[in-house]
């Protein structure tokens, strides 16, 4: 007998729920659940709300791969970024001392952290691969502060559902809910393979995303954003007017 695929199993469940208690009422079901990604149309829209739904409800607790030190990769490759600012130069030049890390939105206690406030925050260290939708992967150490301790910080107000991150490059933004901004394996990273972050690889502070696909792991992290929705927080965050064809939730 073929075993039944995971995808199947959750079809067929969500199908069954359908029959049994209405489109209607299953669609509120699934919804209240937090099963509706925000960039899909709603329940029964394409592929992505299956994904997210199959994952929310298999995968809530699961973990990235974690790989031995010798599988670190050995020229590990960044992929290219858009030119620095001169604001970044400038904090380049000083070494990244004023690097500043700002919380705010549907949170008790704004926050503003430096990187040393985070380095003295418990620490993580993860040996993780980052793989791109393009194809290509790498795996390094990744050293960093678990998010869930700087959210432990600010407070997320009961209502917060999504987590938005930004860079100091604008092109460069993303969000995830809360179930994966408080996940242990995701971190604000500013350490690789025993050193400080490079900047190729989003030194000086990287949000690193293991269970998601690399576009998730934005580079030059300098704000976070809680809130109840993602509508109004910008261009990318839209429901289907987003920059490009990627698809909100990229969990591998
Ligand atoms: N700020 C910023 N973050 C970014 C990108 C970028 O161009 N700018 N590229 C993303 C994409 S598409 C991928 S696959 C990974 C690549 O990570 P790497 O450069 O460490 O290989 O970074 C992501 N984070
Ligand atoms: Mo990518």
């Amino acid at each position: 007998m073929k075993p039944i695929s995971r995808r199947k199993l959750i079809t067929g469940g969500l199908a069954t729920t359908a029959g049994l208690v209405g489109v209607g009422a299953a669609a509120t079901l699934i919804r209240r659940a937090g099963l509706v990604p925000p960039d899909c149309r709603g329940p029964y829209g394409p592929g992505e709300t299956l994904t997210y739904a199959a994952q929310r409800i298999l995968t809530r607790h699961s973990m990235a791969r974690e790989f031995s030190r010798d599988m670190i990769s050995k020229t590990p490759f960044a992929n290219e970024i858009a030119p620095p600012t001169d604001l970044f130069k400038a904090h380049q030049e000083k070494g990244f001392s004023d690097w500043r890390l700002t919380v705010g939105g549907m949170v008790a206690r704004p926050g503003s952290f430096s990187l040393s406030d985070l380095k003295s925050m418990p620490m993580r260290s993860q040996i993780t691969e980052v793989a791109c939708e393009e194809g290509w992967s790498y795996i390094a150490e990744w050293i960093g502060t678990p998010l869930y301790e700087v959210l432990h910080e600010v407070g997320p107000l009961s209502e917060a559902k999504y987590l938005a991150y930004f860079s100091t490059d604008p092109n460069w933004w993303e969000s995830i809910d809360l179930t994966d901004a408080m996940h242990p394996q995701t971190c604000l990273t500013w350490g690789m393979n025993d050193g400080d972050l490079p900047v190729p690889f989003g030194g000086p502070l990287r949000m690193r995303i293991p269970r998601q696909l690399g576009y998730k792991s934005v580079k030059f992290i300098t704000h976070i954003e809680l809130a109840d929705t993602l509508k109004g927080l910008g261009k990318r965050l839209g429901y289907i007017e987003q920059d490009y064809a990627y698809s909100w939730y990229a969990g591998m």
